[in-house]
């Protein structure tokens, strides 16, 4: 499935470098003249997702080079292989599967000879089950009371998918429960989470794939030893109050919790793309089984229209090769996600992990350093509270900030005239970003010319816009599956094992080692360098002095 050639070599790559020399200088605002429909000739509408990509520095022949380039790079072969099940993570030797955790129950998908689907719905079924007793108060803690706190322990994918979903279908939630989600192993944010949590009536979900992650099991020894204490019971209250999410049996059942509460997934699922399996327990918890399955779905319907449209009308092939245009001709290094739904606040945080762990690589998948850019940074906040903040940037600093606005029509509160305004700056603020304000303009109103250059906005800004009907948790599959296959597409022509995460070890393993020569009695024989020695001494000095 590898490209033969390298990258850089590609006829399509270097047809588009030549290209770029020659479309660099024109404006948006030309290329709106010239064509005075552009902005239906450059959209698409699909699944539900109505994409208005006109507002960027493109042509005709620019997006048929794009396309070649995603030929060229056997965009198609691979695919297929990763909804076939090869093994494509090849530095794990893994199956790229999370398209098989929305698969309809009478598909068939093999890993080693296996149909996984069945196993896929097996969980599904069980976590309804759970999810049913939870919520109807028939599952109840060790002194009788039915389970009102719901704690999710857990970090990076599984933690992030989480609580993005939980935050983004607040609204179809069970707001008789609170949902928390614990990370970080700074203890700052167990004890926060628990603050007025009653014991009797607090259920902590364990998410850890492989159930050795260093901050989840500190956080689940902590969540133990605050829950036999807060009951004073002793170790058999954990299996009343204690569910698993994980890979790892036999340590699940080590640390007390019983294996029939705990839900499986699979190698072949990463942490970053398994929001939609067994780690979403708590999203079904939050707001049921039939939403949990609405929001598969609408998971599948992009997996189908990526799958299956031509280039020309692929949302996520369209957007992955506008990201490649942007950060390997223009130069750009990051990309704002601005959606205008307070209930997304959390999915440009979502997107950080899924993006960047996933193509934030240096070496191609035969090893080699590559000889371009790959992923770009992703960042941004919901609207209108970026305007406010470093919009200023985007519209008026030195560097070409690509922007993806997404915005719903309809409000899942519609006051007053709210969403009339919140729609309105949306499409603003993506006119502002293209065609700018001229210094003429800017003149013609009076302004001094001193001040004028201060005041002009010179546009040629690019910005997509996504819009969608209203935050179902179908929309929601959608769009995250929309940004997997952006992911995957860039990853395949970057030719980068998107699904690996190598870079996360180091840190971790360094950490490990100096875990003792912070907890030790006796003053630690140091070997690291300068700086890292004389920081433990500090801290070490520090911590004696308390
Ligand atoms: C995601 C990564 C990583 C992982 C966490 C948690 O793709 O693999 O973010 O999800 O390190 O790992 P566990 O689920 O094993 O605790």
């Amino acid at each position: 499935m590898n490209s033969p050639t390298s990258l850089t070599k590609r006829a399509s790559w270097v047809s588009l470098e030549d290209h770029f020399e020659k479309i660099q200088g024109l404006h948006l605002r030309d290329l709106f003249a010239q064509d005075p429909a552009r902005g239906k000739t450059y959209s698409v509408e699909s699944v539900g997702i109505y994409l208005d990509y006109s507002k960027n520095r493109i042509t005709k022949e620019t997006l048929d080079a794009l396309f070649s380039l995603a030929d060229e790079s056997g965009l198609r072969a691979s695919i297929e292989a990763m909804f076939r099940g090869d093994a494509i993570n090849i530095t794990e030797n893994r199956s790229v599967l999370h398209t098989a955790l929305r698969a309809p129950r009478d598909a068939s998908i093999e890993v080693d000879g296996r149909n996984v689907v069945p196993d896929v719905h097996e969980v599904l079924d069980r976590m309804s089950d759970f999810c049913n007793r939870v919520r109807s108060g028939a599952w109840k803690g060790h002194t009788g009371k039915p389970i009102l706190n719901i704690v999710n322990i857990g970090i990076g994918g599984s933690d992030l998918g989480p609580v993005m979903a939980y935050e983004a279908l607040k609204s179809y939630s069970d707001r008789t429960r609170r949902f928390i989600f614990v990370s970080n192993v700074d203890g700052t944010d167990f004890a926060e989470a628990v603050q007025g949590l009653d014991p009797s009536e607090t259920l902590f979900i364990v998410a850890s794939k492989t159930f050795t992650t260093q901050e989840t099991m500190t956080n689940a020894q902590t969540a133990r030893d605050w829950l036999l204490k807060g009951l004073g019971a002793g170790h058999e209250a954990v299996a009343k109050h204690f569910v698993a999410v994980s890979t790892n049996g036999a340590k699940v059942s080590e640390f007390g919790i019983d294996t029939a509460n705990m839900f499986g997934f699979w190698d072949w699922v990463g942490g970053r793309y398994s929001m939609d399996s067994a780690i979403g327990l708590s999203t079904m918890i939050a707001i049921g089984p039939a939403n949990f399955l609405k929001m598969l779905s609408g998971f599948r319907d992009m997996d189908q229209h990526f799958r299956t449209a031509p280039w020309k009308e692929n949302i996520p092939v369209i957007m992955a090769l506008l990201g490649i245009w942007y950060n390997n001709f223009f130069g750009s290094s990051s990309i704002a996600v601005l959606p205008y739904d307070q209930y997304l606040k959390r999915f440009p945080a979502y997107l950080q992990q899924l993006t960047m762990e996933s193509n934030g690589k240096r070496v191609t998948l035969a090893g080699n350093l590559v000889d371009y850019d790959t992923g770009a940074i992703y960042w941004g906040e919901p609207g209108t509270n970026g305007q406010h903040s470093f919009y200023q940037l985007i519209h008026q600093g030195t560097r070409l900030i690509p922007c993806d606005f997404i915005a719903f029509c309809n409000s899942l509160n519609p006051l007053g005239r709210h969403h009339d305004l919140l729609m309105a700056n949306v499409f603003a603020q993506a006119e502002a970003l293209a065609f700018g304000k001229t210094i003429q303009e800017v003149r013609a109103e009076g302004t001094a010319d001193w001040l004028a250059p201060h005041r002009e906005f010179d546009g040629n800004r690019p910005s997509n816009v996504l819009l969608l009907d209203s935050l179902t948790p179908e929309a929601l599959g959608k769009m995250v599956a929309l940004y997997e296959h952006i992911v995957f597409t860039q990853g395949v022509i970057w030719n980068l094992d998107s699904f690996d995460q190598w870079g996360v070890e180091l840190g971790k393993v360094l950490a490990q080692r100096i875990v003792p020569e912070l907890e030790s009695k006796s003053s630690p024989d140091l070997k690291h360098d300068s700086s890292t020695n004389t920081l433990i001494e500090r801290y070490r000095a520090a911590k004696a002095a308390r």
